[in-house]
């Protein structure tokens, strides 16, 4: 039979559920990943009793096997500035390591709608908020790894509070001020990801472009379908899609994608790039526990050659 994703399952999935965190919660999903001091470091959304949602980290040895902080490292703010945008939870965080500084790009959901929070730490221990991206209507943020001409650069989703969804591309010279915005890509009518699209993981360097995963989401009879695509942006001139996969790279086929507090969804919010070219893909399973999967870089990279504009 012939695999219909380049991604293989790990054999023990989900690898991080509910009963695994050591307070009470109703669910842990769509977590962040990266490297911290030769660690696999996992920044998990945990969504309380009351469901809101913080974020916790977990370490691990092996890339499958966590251990979880007793207690959560992000909650929501109480500074004036931020409180009111974060009142109900912050979600989905992403992190970006540049220069020795791992900024963790996150949803903040507050009584206005989702807006964009950016903070930044150098120890996982002292977390500094920066800024608030974005108005409100707008999530699914993740920042490059390095400066691109000098200037930070940012894909978000704003559309709608979550209805709909474009991906957008926007640049700064200091994480605080976003402009010079441009549309990169947006939602293919009658295609898998027809009703909207958000970036997943933050943009991986590979000799062929920047790698972006991102989500497509479907409308069927039986509510949203969450799959995952794949695009190469130039390196230079991150605005442009040099080449993209027409179908969807991954989506839910197990049981535990497809059965849950929302049914059907795959989100992966961290993804790490091995020596050996594996790709270990990060992902929130049925908005109720985080697996993993992985697969060779080569393979996506092989995968992204269609041109974009033909597919218009
Ligand atoms: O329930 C599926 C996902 O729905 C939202 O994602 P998006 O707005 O990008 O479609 C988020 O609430 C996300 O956390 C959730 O997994």
């Amino acid at each position: 039979m012939l695999a219909r994703s380049p991604f293989e399952r790990f054999y023990k999935n989900p690898i991080i559920e509910r009963t695994d965190i050591p307070y009470s919660c109703n669910s842990v999903f769509n977590a962040a990943a990266c490297m911290f001091k030769n660690e696999y470091l996992l920044l998990l959304r945990i969504e309380d009793l009351e469901g809101k949602s913080h974020l916790t980290i977990a370490r691990s040895k092996d890339g499958v096997n966590f251990i979880i902080d007793k207690k959560p490292w992000i909650e929501p703010s109480h500074d004036s500035n931020y409180e009111p945008y974060e009142r109900y939870g912050i979600e989905d965080p992403r992190i970006t390591q540049i220069e020795g500084t791992y900024y963790i790009v996150y949803t903040a959901f507050g009584p206005y709608g989702v807006r964009i929070g950016i903070g930044k730490t150098r120890d996982f221990k002292k977390f500094e908020r920066i800024s608030l991206a974005t108005e409100v209507d707008n999530k699914d943020g993740v920042l490059f790894p390095e400066r691109i001409n000098g200037e930070y650069v940012l894909i978000t989703r704003p559309g709608g509070g979550g209805q709909r969804g474009d991906i957008w591309i926007s640049f700064s010279p200091d994480l605080i001020y976003w402009g010079k915005s441009r549309l990169l890509m947006y939602p293919r009518p009658g295609g898998w990801g027809s009703q909207k699209l958000g970036a997943s993981t933050p943009p991986v360097k590979t000799d062929e472009g920047w790698l972006l995963f991102y989500h497509g989401v479907r409308q069927t009879a039986a509510g949203k379908m969450y799959r995952i695509g794949a695009m190469l942006l130039d390196l230079e001139k991150p605005y442009m899609i040099k080449g993209y996969a027409p179908h969807f790279i991954f989506g839910p086929e197990e049981l535990y994608e497809r059965i849950g507090d929302v049914p059907n969804v795959v989100f992966p919010c961290g993804a790490i790039l091995e020596e050996d070219g594996t790709i270990k893909m990060y992902y929130g399973v049925a908005d109720t526990a985080i697996a993993m999967a992985t697969a060779n870089v080569e393979e996506i990279i092989r995968l992204c050659q269609h041109p974009y504009e033909s597919a218009w």
